[in-house]
């Protein structure tokens, strides 16, 4: 998890709260390239979103599972839009409550909006769900690019880190573009990679 020296343009630290949408026609107008993070609730979506942006504040984090019930947007140096999408798929929430976020999170995809780049988020340490294996499945039958981002690494040694990256790219099948970044949000491991990496990607869009 060396950390690149080789520095995009866009500027994670000038990150900004846009709003929070409950329904598709809340999203904001489409216009700057859209990134979007996805994965089970609790896996670190929003802590993500704050040790990108290096600001503890800026996205609500929870150890209580299942808690955003909204699309919350994020403005990056003006430069593209992060859609922080409910988790899907978290046990504990009611069945009705559990379908409504993933029914959110599936019609995201469906709306016809357009996304630049999805990040699917797997805590490292868990087995995949139906969900997770699901969704991989699903991108990997569209255009949308996608990246893997393992997340909370500091919980493993780097050497388990890289067996259980291995053994999960096997469970997987992910999409042979599809990079794969491994970081820890709570340590700040792997977090200017990634960001050097989503700047890249976005940049080589225009
Ligand atoms: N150890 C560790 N815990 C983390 C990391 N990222 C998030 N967490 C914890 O995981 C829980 C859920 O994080 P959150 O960002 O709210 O997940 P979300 O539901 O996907 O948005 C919180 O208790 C976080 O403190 C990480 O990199 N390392
Ligand atoms: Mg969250």
């Amino acid at each position: 998890m060396l950390e690149s020296s080789i520095m995009s343009t866009i500027n994670f630290r000038k990150t900004v709260f846009v709003k929070a949408a409950a329904t598709i026609k809340q999203c904001p107008a489409e216009g700057l390239p859209e990134i979007v993070l996805c994965g089970r609730s609790n896996v670190g979506k929003s802590s993500l979103v704050n040790a990108l942006a290096n600001n503890s504040k800026l996205a609500r984090t929870s150890s209580t599972p299942g808690k955003t019930r909204q699309v919350v947007y994020f403005e990056v140096d003006k430069s593209l839009l992060i859609a922080d999408l409910p988790g899907y798929g978290y046990a504990k929430v009611s069945r009705e409550k559990s379908e409504a976020f993933s029914s959110l999170c599936d019609d995201y995809f469906s709306s016809g909006r357009k996304i630049s780049l999805a990040l699917i988020l797997l805590d490292i340490r868990r087995e995949p769900s139906d969900k997770d294996v699901l969704m991989i499945d699903y991108l990997n039958h569209t255009d949308i690019p996608y990246f893997i981002v393992f997340t909370k690494c500091d919980k493993m040694s780097r050497s388990q880190c890289l067996t259980r990256q291995r053994q999960l790219a096997c469970l997987f099948k992910f999409s042979p573009d599809a990079r794969v970044y491994a970081v820890s949000s709570d340590k700040k491991l792997g977090i200017t990679d990634l960001a050097d990496g989503i700047g890249e990607f976005i940049e080589s869009l225009s």
